[in-house]
């Protein structure tokens, strides 16, 4: 007789109506989140003011292969003040996506520190980052390669695995494209993380 128990969770866990994924929504302030959050579950753009707390939704996305999939969101405020917040919002999360503004040339480096703080810590451990590149319709935005650079996702531990998606949050251009990613690197982390408990 097996553990009764793991048997019924990974049996519930493999049918994809009961799936609900944890993602918790980060980023410096006016990067575009709650717009996000909301283009995400009205598939219109929704006119946002600054989140002084936070916004959750739980929102059925279809992906490209046409498989629904839930995804249970927190989307945090962004202010300097709000940020030590963060931390307690990402226990036990599935993924994380780290929306950046990619004209907001100035607080690139703040938000470089930022993700580089909350992918540190051990609870994160692992956990898989969609970094949304926000605002490409912006005629100065600045490149993926740009991005990449200057967020320096080469730093990140080994350990983090990620994605970089170039986004237009208002239009919804390039969500759905990196929910597919957040998704396929959730379950790569799941079936890893159950045969290293198999090996135990
Ligand atoms: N041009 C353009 N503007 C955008 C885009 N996404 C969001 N915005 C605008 O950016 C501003 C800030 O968006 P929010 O979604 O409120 O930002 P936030 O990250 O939730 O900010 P906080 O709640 O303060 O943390 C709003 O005026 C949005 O309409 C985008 O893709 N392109
Ligand atoms: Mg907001």
């Amino acid at each position: 007789m097996g553990n009764g128990l793991s048997d019924q969770t990974s049996i519930l866990s493999s049918l994809p109506s009961f799936q609900s994924f944890h993602i918790v929504i980060l980023g410096l302030d006016c990067a575009g989140k709650t717009t996000v959050l909301y283009r995400l579950q009205f598939n219109e753009f929704v006119n946002t003011v600054p989140t002084k707390g936070f916004n959750t939704e739980k929102i059925k996305v279809t992906l490209g292969n046409s498989k629904t999939v839930t995804f249970h969101f927190w989307d945090v405020g962004g202010q300097e003040k709000l940020r030590p917040l963060w931390k307690s919002y990402t226990r036990c999360t599935d993924g994380i996506v780290f929306v950046v503004d990619s004209v907001d040339v100035e607080r690139m480096e703040e938000a470089k520190t930022e993700l580089h703080k909350i992918t540190r810590i051990s609870e994160n451990q692992g956990v898989p980052v969609l970094i949304v590149a926000n605002k490409q319709d912006l005629r100065n935005s600045l490149s993926l390669t740009e991005i990449e650079k200057l967020l320096a996702m080469g730093e990140l531990s080994s350990s983090t695995p990620w994605h970089l998606q170039p986004t237009c949050a208002i239009i919804g251009d390039g969500l759905k494209e990196g929910l597919e990613k957040l998704h396929d690197m959730i379950i790569k982390r799941r079936k890893m993380l159950r045969q290293q408990k198999k090996k135990r």
